[in-house]
């Protein structure tokens, strides 16, 4: 099973899907998948012709867990079109769980990555229009794009993947919830995963996938627990309705839910059964 965030989840998770039924690992089937919005230029929150931060750059952040609980994640990477498969080696290859900025580049370049330029006329024309007019708000621009990515494989075993380019036009050095190991995604192989999208600073503050796989843990269904995680944060954070944030999450026996602050949010599933399919999730208002 494969689950991930967002209508272009669906050509992701055909792409894990493949993996999955080859006998692959959950771990390569995420990372495949994400791989696919990560260079989709027509995807502007994920990878290339993305939106870029105030300052006009593309900055991107990504992390991986797999079902042994290691985790890896970049930060704030500049130039690499694939920063998930750079999360995957800083989890395999170095002591570490994050490498951030021009740390992260080095390494990545070091390991046999190229340097490219991410933008495309849209994202450059993009930045322009919102440069000038000085009236758009960074939260009027379709943000939420970030690919969160849970799988289970044919052993039973759970990964996880997010890869994002953040908020468009934030701050230069702004760095979000997708590379946050316990915010943006949680892997617990004894019970489940959770992934999320939306504003960030709202995940990170509440710590929303590792709160989902806690009160899984708990007795929870994916689905209540994905409820119990926004409902909290809309408590915590007053306005939190004002920032929107979704989650989704899979347990062990291959349950899964999903829930968001408001109902725009919507998720791609792919089960053995009944295949690759959009659904609609229910949010809280
Ligand atoms: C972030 N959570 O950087 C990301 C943005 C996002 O769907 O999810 N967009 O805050």
């Amino acid at each position: 099973m494969v689950i991930s965030t967002w209508p272009h989840g669906i050509a992701s998770n055909a792409k894990a899907w493949e993996v999955l039924t080859r006998g692959g690992r959950a771990l390569d089937a995420v990372e495949q998948g994400t791989r696919v919005a990560e260079q989709d230029p027509d995807i502007h929150t994920v990878g290339c012709g993305s939106y870029p931060d105030r300052d006009g750059f593309i900055t991107l952040d990504a992390c991986m867990m797999d079902e042994k609980g290691n985790a890896g994640s970049v930060t704030f990477l500049q130039h690499i079109m694939h920063p998930v498969s750079v999360a995957r080696l800083v989890m395999e290859r170095t002591p570490h769980v994050m490498l951030s900025g021009e740390g992260a580049l080095e390494f990545a370049l070091a390991n046999g990555f190229e340097k490219e330029d991410l933008h495309t006329e849209f994202s450059r024309k993009s930045w322009e229009v919102w440069k000038e007019s000085g009236t758009i708000l960074p939260e009027d621009y379709e943000n939420h794009d970030t690919i969160s990515m849970l799988a289970i494989d044919e052993k039973g075993d759970l990964s996880g993947a997010c890869s994002t380019s953040g908020m468009a036009f934030k701050y230069h050095g702004r760095v979000g919830d997708s590379p946050i190991i316990g915010a943006g995604l949680y892997v617990d192989n004894e019970i489940g995963a959770a992934g999320g999208t939306g504003v960030g600073e709202v995940v990170m503050k509440t710590l929303g996938s590792f709160a989902i796989v806690e009160f899984m843990r708990h007795g929870l269904s994916p689905q209540e627990a994905c409820e119990e995680a926004v409902n909290r944060a809309l408590k915590k954070i007053p306005d939190a309705r004002n920032q929107p944030i979704y989650f989704i999450a899979l347990n062990k026996e291959g349950e899964y839910g999903a829930y968001g602050t408001d109902a725009k949010f919507k998720y791609a599933l792919h089960t053995r059964e009944q295949g690759n399919r959009l659904i609609q999730a229910a949010g809280a208002y």
